[in-house]
């Protein structure tokens, strides 16, 4: 179970839709695929998306970051050493997508050494997760179809709402008309990006005052410290730190400073072994938590779906899974299913799935 070989592979599959919110938007999943490979010939594989708008990675940096730093120091290291890999790259800081999607191979790779699912490696606590689906912009009568389409053909009764930096009006708009539409069984809430300030974020909370949301996520940036706590203060749902609370020691501060009631764990950022941590201080500090997409793929999805399966905590609330529906293609062999509102995990050692080499030929970028 040693470690003979860390790659990276960019590739890049174009959006069917472009998703758009307050701090960017998407129109090609520009990702790499990352490979760990071990002397027993075993290949653990994981997904990296870079975020340049929120994290500053990009996929030619996180290829460098992985060639140049990251592989020459795990190379030789067992993949039982978890914490000893974790250690090694946390000498470098930032680079989050990068390092998760080292992490996350490891597992994968540990996982199939052993014949075990990653799931049941983590926690073991079920096989699925209800699937919440993210709106982006546009009009309000689109982002209804949209949902109801979701609804009919999916299942899927939970939805994230992208909202800030258009005018105020125009998102809870479409918060009403989605609560219009499709009534009082759905669960509805709000993701800013960061993009009102705290007083345009408490008129608008207040405007939907009636429309029964279930959490608010970052709706101004947490640097307005006294703004952000003044906001939380006066909210009577959960308020979730997404792209202000990355590490453990973030999470602490913004819950601790008033600034954050709730956690989002992303494994695209935080892998499998930081997002433990997240999981543990969340649980203790008795915190509600969402399995949140950094717009993942089918295989970063299906990394959130089995840390997310593997607690109680974790599979309770609806996580972020079905970003790849707006995907024109994949590389796995066997696409994902969203059945009843669920996704589940994969019945395979590791993480359960294999790639596809065909696709993968057609869409990396690197001959
Ligand atoms: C989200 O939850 O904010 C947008 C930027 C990013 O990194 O993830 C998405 C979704
Ligand atoms: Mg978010």
């Amino acid at each position: 179970m040693k470690i003979t070989g860390v790659e990276a592979i960019p590739f890049a599959i174009p959006y069917r839709k472009p998703l758009r919110f307050a701090s960017g938007e998407v129109h090609v999943a520009e990702h790499l695929l990352v490979r760990v490979r071990t002397d027993d010939g075993i290949v653990g594989v994981a997904e990296a998306p870079p975020r340049p708008f929120t994290y500053g990675e990009t996929q030619t940096g996180i290829r460098a970051v992985i060639d140049g730093i990251f592989a020459p120091q795990l190379v030789g290291l067992n993949l039982l050493q978890r914490e000893l890999i974790a250690a090694r790259l946390a000498r470098t800081v930032g680079n989050p997508a990068a390092k998760a999607a080292i992490d996350m191979a490891v597992w994968d790779a540990l996982g199939r050494s052993l014949d075990v699912r990653v799931t049941e490696l983590l926690g073991g606590y079920t096989d699925r997760m209800r699937v919440s689906h993210m709106l982006g912009f546009d009009e309000p009568a689109a982002m209804v179809a949209e949902a109801e389409r979701m609804v009919d053909r999916y299942g899927i009764t939970t939805f994230k709402v992208k909202v800030g930096r258009r005018p105020v009006s125009l998102d809870t708009a479409v918060v009403r008309a989605l609560r219009t539409g499709l009534g009082d069984d759905v669960d509805l809430y709000v993701d800013g990006n960061r993009g009102w300030t705290a007083a345009e974020a408490a008129r608008a909370m207040k405007e939907m005052n009636d429309l029964g949301l279930s959490f608010a996520k970052e709706l101004c940036p947490a640097d307005d410290v006294l703004g952000r706590r003044w906001l939380v203060s006066r909210l009577d749902v959960p308020f979730i730190a997404d792209e202000s609370a990355v590490t453990p020691a973030d999470v602490t501060r913004e819950i601790l400073g008033g600034s954050a009631t709730a956690v989002n764990i992303k494994t695209a950022r935080t892998g499998f072994t930081r997002s433990q941590r997240t999981h543990h201080l969340a649980e203790g500090l008795g915190l509600e938590v969402v399995m949140g997409s950094q717009i993942d793929g089918q295989i970063g999805s299906l990394c959130t779906v089995a840390f997310g399966a593997a607690y109680p905590l974790t599979a309770r609330r609806a996580g972020e899974l079905s970003n790849f529906l707006d995907m024109s293609d994949d590389l796995l062999t066997e696409p994902l299913e969203i059945t009843d509102g669920e996704l589940a995990i994969r019945p395979g050692a590791g993480l359960g799935f294999e790639i596809d080499p065909d696709k993968l030929d057609h869409y990396r970028q690197d001959h």
